[in-house]
């Protein structure tokens, strides 16, 4: 299997974020990506293909497809807007947000002071910008862009199902049309869906694509993203009533011509293992199956397991291949993007078990 990745995603490092009030080391940390690159370049068998993304690739109009251009604008130039205003190198964080209980909001946002542009741009406090994130959210959706063009072009030689994995860091799911939050700045998911739909300009028909979130948090920036979007669609298992909070109720199936086209199931925290989890694993298999989409995207978090220290599944690592087989038979070319998942130790076996049971052997 072919793996995208990028050396520029490792610049991306802030020292804190406030985690149930506090300070603490930011958990979205570069060892994190360092431990899958390392699980997967080291299996015994080399199945994997690890490949560098070209830094020089133009992916601005791919990235414009998913989020407007005053929030990438944002993403650009807040950190030395900070500066220039006097901040110092940790970065810019915001202190107040537009409470949708307090409108109206006339002012511009980009005659704001960068602090209060901060505040208008995200929805809490885990996306500092530090001299060095944009570099990085820049190679994180360009090595999703190039593994979907990558995945693209090996189904059309290929008949067999067919996987890549994009190595994206930092995460993207959080990420909305115009919002950072939950480490994702960028919603590399939906960059990619964009791409594997607009690879064939001439193609008769808009390939439809199926989103299937595996991280334990809900993707609450790709369930916005593609709401009223047929074209798209959502299904996302995630923890009842824990992060982002505010989203991924069963109730929310989208809107518009989008209606049915978005599927949340949530589930209990602490309780949920294995075998509940691989039961609504089906269940999402299924409505994919129904969908009948031409591809499939996999915002593939880890943080379902049994001892990630934000999150509470008990998923073990046995379960992982489990999850990558039962994707494979669903049958669809598939492209797989890295999400969460901070228990470091297991972080690159268990990325890999999903891999490994897709490939299957
Ligand atoms: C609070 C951070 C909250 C956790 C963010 C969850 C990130 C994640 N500062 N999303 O899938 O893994
Ligand atoms: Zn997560």
């Amino acid at each position: 299997m072919l793996v995208v990745h990028s050396p520029l995603c490792l610049l991306h490092d802030p020292p804190t974020e406030i985690l149930s009030g506090k300070p603490v080391p930011y958990k979205e940390s570069p060892d994190r990506l360092v431990r899958v690159r390392n699980a997967l370049s080291n299996d015994p068998q080399r199945k994997y293909e690890l490949t560098a993304v070209d830094d020089g690739l133009d992916i601005l109009p791919d990235i414009l497809r998913v989020h407007s251009e005053d929030y990438v604008f944002y993403l650009r130039r807040a950190y030395s807007d900070w500066v220039e205003e006097g901040g110092d190198k940790q970065g810019v964080l915001p202190e107040s947000f537009p409470h949708p209980k307090l409108p109206p909001y006339k002012l511009d946002p980009a005659k704001m002071s960068a602090i209060a542009r901060a505040g208008y741009y995200c929805f809490d406090l885990s996306c500092p910008i530090t001299e060095d994130t944009f570099e990085a959210i820049m190679a994180s959706a360009r090595v999703a862009v190039r593994a979907a063009q990558l995945l693209v072009d090996g189904t059309q030689s290929t008949a067999a199902p067919h996987g890549i994995f994009a190595l994206t860091r930092p995460p993207g799911h959080h990420a909305g049309t115009g919002v950072c939050g939950g480490y994702c700045y960028l919603n590399n998911a939906a960059i990619a869906v964009r791409c594997l739909q607009d690879a064939v300009p001439s193609a008769a028909a808009k390939p439809r694509v199926a989103i299937l979130d595996i991280d334990y948090h809900h993707g609450n920036g790709s369930q916005e993203i593609f709401y009223s979007d047929d074209s798209v669609f959502y299904v996302s298992l995630h923890a009842e009533g824990d992060y982002p909070y505010f989203t991924g109720s069963s109730v929310e199936e989208g809107e518009g011509s989008g209606v049915k086209c978005n599927l949340n199931l949530p589930l209990p925290q602490h309780t949920t293992g294995n075998e509940q989890y691989l039961a609504t694993l089906d269940l999402a298999g299924k409505a994919i199956s129904d969908y009948s989409p031409d591809y499939l995207v996999v915002s593939l978090g880890v943080d379902t397991y049994k001892d990630d220290p934000i999150c509470c599944f008990n998923l073990t690592t046995p379960c992982y291949s489990r999850i990558g087989a039962r994707i494979r038979e669903l049958g669809l070319p598939t492209l797989f993007l890295f999400e969460g998942g901070y228990c470091m130790e297991v972080l690159g076996e268990n990325v890999k078990g999903v891999l490994d049971g897709f490939i299957g052997s």
